[in-house]
């Protein structure tokens, strides 16, 4: 069996599909030994954004945060790698991008603390119901858990 290995979900969000930076995005993922196991482009309305973050109602960036991400087209992939969540959220960095370190995908494509480039699930927990919010089985193609 081969431990470790984890799944775990990005979205790029819509600052970035609109900065045309899908690619690089991706290709640091790549260039870290992530696979893109499944992908794909959506344009959430209000409530699909809502219900999937949810467990953010009533915080004061709520509203904020619902119309940009469903201001425009996203990208939501399930990736996979050794350690998956934990390595995603290191190259993500920080929330806000003026806290991100150098080098990391928001410290380089964020806009704002809204607008900060891209999603990545925060724990195991989180990733299997941010794959399953989005994908159903037959549109995920893992090269390592069958
Ligand atoms: P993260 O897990 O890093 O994406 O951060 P959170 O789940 O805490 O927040 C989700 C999104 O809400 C962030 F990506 C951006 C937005 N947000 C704000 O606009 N202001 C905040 O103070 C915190 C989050």
């Amino acid at each position: 069996m081969i431990m470790n290995i984890e799944q775990t979900l990005l979205i790029i969000k819509p600052n970035s599909v609109l900065n045309n930076v899908i690619g690089e995005i991706y290709s640091r993922f790549e260039r870290s030994g992530f696979r893109i196991i499944a992908a794909k482009m959506l344009f959430l309305n209000e409530y699909q954004v809502k219900s999937f973050y949810i467990l953010h109602k009533g915080k004061y960036f709520f509203d904020d945060l619902i119309s940009f991400m469903s201001s425009g087209p996203i990208i939501v992939s399930v990736l996979e790698c050794k350690d998956a969540v934990k390595r995603n959220r290191e190259l993500i960095g920080h929330t806000d991008p003026s806290l991100a370190i150098t080098g990391t995908i928001r410290s380089d494509y964020s806009d704002n603390l809204t607008k900060n480039a891209v999603h990545g699930s925060d724990s195991i927990r989180s990733a299997y119901r941010e794959i399953k919010f989005f994908f159903n089985k037959n549109e995920i193609f893992s090269r390592f858990i069958k």
